[in-house]
């Protein structure tokens, strides 16, 4: 397995929890590498006769195999009081019982009170042209991190250098906060809640970009845990439509600090199907009664806010963009069992614009994009409840022809087909 990462090819939310949480079991490692408690990664696992749904937000999702160590890294943005919510929860359910579980990165920036203000208020000050933030603070954080203003895991451990970087952040902040009409902030408060967090999560806080990389170079099974998908990408996705960090796989090498060349393969995680939360272009999207059936039937609401996702065909034209950029290794295909009853299937493979311009990926200029036009495959459907299949043999053979179409739409192998919640509704592909 060596080290290996798994990327959202979309936008987000396409299964990655619970495919992190299955790869844990060959695994030694997993680490987080980017994006904040904007994330939530659901994992459904029987324990004691019961069905347990756990959806994480910012640990990784290997937590619940109590012998494996999680990490998060330097590139991920952290909100203390959101940390220590899921590590008590975690713990009052008998997970994550020893600290050495768990490492957080002396690095990684710190998520304040006054970027999830700030994030909520902008949203409201952008009124109709809002980018439908998760309001957790996450693009102001970063905002700071490379305006070189971070307070990081470490600053939390020590008053003097916390306050000092406390003091000129809310000179700052506070002139903000005082035009957005909000009152300002006061340093004394916010040192004092600030080192009572770190007080409580120094047991876990270290040098995990050594940690990262020692392992990697030991041959050990390191996994890394990508978050939102390709699309959302800063750099690479729809912008300014999308989250502010680097969700793709290149994200591993400065969010968690190995080499590229270390990275020995990368799987991509689809949706049989295509869900996009927050604003921005979303070519295939159905407003109709299919649109509305994938949202019921696949549970299609925010892990993290509860917000419907909009919903609409696979994109294979997009797929073949994520793979490019990210270097797809192998593919899984999720919430296959979503689509059964639906009659023929469509699968996007190109776009024509206006002008008839024929495109075989997305331009990422949302304005570009927007007046695109999907050119679809139609591909029979099928009735089956296919969620006890366990063979991909076994499967209907329109579902094995929808897989294989797609196979070969992106040349990349799918190497798992998820056709349930459940750990055990998955199809190991050999
Ligand atoms: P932000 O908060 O600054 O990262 O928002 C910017 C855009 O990124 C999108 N985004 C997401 N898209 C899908 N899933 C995410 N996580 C949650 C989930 C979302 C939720 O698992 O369902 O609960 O609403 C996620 N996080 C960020 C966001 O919608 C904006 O388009
Ligand atoms: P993530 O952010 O990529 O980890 O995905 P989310 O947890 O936000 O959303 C995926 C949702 O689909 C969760 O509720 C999962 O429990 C669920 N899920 C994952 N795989 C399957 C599947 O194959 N079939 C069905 N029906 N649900 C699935
Ligand atoms: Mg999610």
């Amino acid at each position: 397995m060596a080290a290996n990462v798994v990327i959202g090819a979309q936008w987000g939310d396409e299964g990655k929890g619970k495919v992190v949480d299955l790869y844990t079991e060959f695994a030694d490692v997993v680490v987080r590498f980017q994006g904040g408690n904007n994330a939530g990664h659901t994992l459904v696992v029987e324990r004691d006769g019961e069905v347990q749904k756990t959806v994480l937000h910012l640990i990784p999702s290997g937590i619940l195999h109590g012998s494996k160590t999680c990490v998060i890294g330097q590139g991920v943005v952290l909100d203390p009081e959101v940390l220590l919510q899921e590590i008590d929860a975690l713990r009052e359910r008998g997970f994550l019982e020893r600290d050495e579980q768990l490492l957080i990165s002396e690095d990684a920036s710190v998520i304040m009170p006054y970027h999830r203000l700030l994030d909520i208020l902008r949203e409201k000050a952008k009124g109709d042209d809002k980018i439908g933030t998760t309001g957790r603070g996450i693009g102001p954080c970063y905002e700071d991190k490379v305006g070189r203003r971070s307070v990081f895991v470490r600053d939390l451990l020590d008053e003097e250098r916390l306050r000092a970087k406390l003091e000129a952040n809310l000179a700052e902040k506070n002139v903000l906060l005082e035009w957005h009409g909000e009152d300002a902030l006061e340093v004394d408060a916010l040192v004092e809640s600030m080192l009572n967090y770190g007080r409580r999560i120094e047991p876990f806080v270290g040098d995990a970009n050594r940690f990262v990389y020692d392992q990697v170079s030991r041959g050990r099974n390191v996994l890394f845990e990508g978050a939102q998908g390709t699309l959302l990408d800063i750099g690479l996705g729809t912008y300014p439509f999308v989250t502010s960090s680097h969700t793709t796989s290149g994200g591993v090498c400065v969010g968690a600090g190995i080499a590229p060349s270390q990275i020995d393969g990368v799987t991509g995680i689809t949706k049989a199907y295509c869900t996009r939360v927050g604003a921005g272009p979303f070519p295939t999207e159905l407003d109709d009664e299919i649109g509305q059936h994938l949202r019921d039937t696949g549970n299609e609401y925010g892990s993290t806010t509860g917000r419907p996702r909009r919903c609409g065909w696979i994109d294979a034209a997009a797929l073949r963009y994520a793979a490019r950029v990210n270097g797809f290794t192998g593919l899984a295909v999720t919430k296959l069992d979503v689509l059964s009853g639906i009659d023929t299937v469509k699968i996007c493979v190109g776009y024509t614009d206006p002008d008839g311009n024929e495109y075989d990926e997305p331009p990422m200029d949302p304005q570009v994009l927007e007046t695109l036009v999907p050119v679809y495959e139609e591909v029979a459907g099928w009735s089956e409840d296919i969620s006890g299949v366990r063979v991909r043999d076994e499967l209907p053979h329109e579902a094995k022809h929808f897989l294989s179409r797609l196979q070969t739409i992106l040349e990349v192998p799918i190497t798992l087909v998820s056709v349930g919640p459940k750990r055990a509704e998955t199809i190991v592909v050999q």
